[in-house]
């Protein structure tokens, strides 16, 4: 397994209900280092473009609405194996479906609500933090904890 990076974001529900500091612990708590984050307005063009994959679904334009209808906290987190464990961390799409432990399991009730987003590979975790962050906003550090984490 290899250091990757992925982009993890707070839906506007989430942020609408207060689970943003309950959501950013997650992965904090598993051990993932945090290299980006900030609260942000989406405009219509990017969320668009996030969602390019989807664009021919008929729930595309409720999709675009839900996205842009608030702010979102955008995030990046890197770690070995990170795109994996943190879709894993998340649970499934439909939060109905979602196993109890995982934040939509917990946290959600249903597919067009569910709270938070994150990269389904390494390839689109590159893409989507280029197209959520600006060159600058990312930080490199060593969390003080690094050897309680990696032997
Ligand atoms: P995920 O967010 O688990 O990666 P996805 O990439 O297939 O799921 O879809 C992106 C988002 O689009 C998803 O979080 C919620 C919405 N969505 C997906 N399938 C849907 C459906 N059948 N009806 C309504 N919204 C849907
Ligand atoms: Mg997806």
């Amino acid at each position: 397994l290899e250091v990757e990076e992925t982009y993890i974001m707070v839906k506007p529900d989430g942020v609408q209900r207060g689970l943003v500091g309950e959501i950013i612990s997650r992965f904090e708590k598993k051990g993932f280092k945090l290299t980006g984050l900030k609260l942000f307005q989406c405009p219509k063009e990017l969320a668009e473009e996030h969602y390019k994959d989807l664009s021919a679904k008929p729930f595309f334009p409720k999709l675009i609405d839900y996205i842009t209808s608030g702010p979102v906290v955008c995030m990046a987190w890197e770690g070995v194996g990170v795109v994996a464990s943190a879709r894993k961390l998340i649970g499934a799409t439909n939060p109905l479906q979602a196993e109890p432990g995982t934040i939509r399991g917990d946290l959600a009730v249903q597919t067009g609500r569910n709270v938070v987003h994150g990269s389904d590979s390494p390839e689109n975790g590159k893409r989507e933090l280029a197209l959520w962050f600006k060159e600058g906003e990312l930080c490199q550090w060593t969390p003080a904890q690094a050897p309680w984490l990696w032997e």
